[in-house]
């Protein structure tokens, strides 16, 4: 039976991340995808300055209960990038109504060291209560270090020891899984992943292509969601990941009109079946 999911997350309405990304993905995964918007941006806060926001804090509750009315089942649900603080419990609600077999919960905060323009440490306190109830958590290095509550050790991206410290610690927020992201191995980039009720450690990385772009980190929690739903093993979800966020990097690499976002248009046909 075809797998529907939701994600809950933003809509850039230009700027390639969030719902934008996360809808064609999963759909060309194969999997159903509702959504539900947390605010409508003009276009991402790395974009443009003067970008517009609406936010949908009191949107979210009412349509999952509509959906809940008509006893709409959901197999899964990933969450992404928020409107405000306040949204986090909300969402964990959305979660407990509908009891879903598999909760995704990407921070979506942060990035090279910094918040997101708009946010301050209230949304970090909020996604915590979020990293608890979730079975996966997919944080990059910033995100660790502000769900942690230290500061931002740009070193840690390519020391193992401190990368294997930050994954256990941040399993104690009570995810099954923690995936840390833009991890970085000697001339290579990935993820590596701990859970919590094995104890072990899992990693994969690709050729590290020295270009940043905005969004990848969307496309990677989507494709990793996907693969996960799936019913592909966390190892090779995690492959899935990295290879088609890498291989979009790869599409978009020369093209200087995309500096706001990655070409994966050209590289979804790598989910289909
Ligand atoms: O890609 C993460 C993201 C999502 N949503 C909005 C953002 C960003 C990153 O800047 O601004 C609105």
């Amino acid at each position: 039976m075809q797998k529907r999911i939701l994600t809950i997350q933003d809509i850039s309405c230009f700027g390639k991340c969030s719902l934008t990304v996360a809808l064609p993905i999963i759909s060309a995964m194969g999997i159903e995808c509702t959504v539900i918007p947390t605010a409508v941006l003009s276009a991402h806060t790395g974009c443009f300055e003067d970008y517009t926001f609406r936010d949908l804090t009191g949107d979210i509750d009412v349509i999952s209960r509509h959906w809940n009315r008509h006893g709409l089942h959901l197999d899964g649900i990933y969450t992404g990038y928020l409107g405000s603080p306040e949204q986090a419990e909300i969402v964990c609600g959305v979660i407990d109504r509908f009891r879903p077999t598999f909760v995704f919960v990407d921070p979506a905060m942060a990035d090279n060291g910094e918040l997101y323009a708009g946010f301050d440490n209230r949304i970090v306190e909020e996604m915590r209560k979020l990293c608890a109830v979730a079975d996966v958590i997919v944080p990059n290095l910033t995100e660790a270090e502000f769900l942690l509550g230290e500061d931002y050790k740009p070193e840690s991206c390519g020391d193992m020891d401190a990368i294997r410290n930050i994954l256990v610690r941040l399993s104690d927020f009570g995810a099954k899984t923690v995936v840390l992201t833009g991890v970085c191995r000697g001339e290579q980039q990935g993820c590596v992943s701990y859970c919590r009720e094995t104890g072990e450690f899992s990693e994969y990385f690709a050729e590290h292509l020295p270009y940043k772009y905005p969004g990848t980190g969307d496309v990677f929690s989507s494709t990793m969601f996907g693969a996960l739903t799936s019913g592909k093993t966390l190892l090779d979800s995690m492959k899935t990941a990295v290879e088609f966020t890498t291989a979009c990097i790869r599409a978009t690499v020369g093209d200087d009109s995309h500096w706001y976002g990655v070409r994966f248009e050209s590289c979804l046909s790598m989910l289909m079946k």
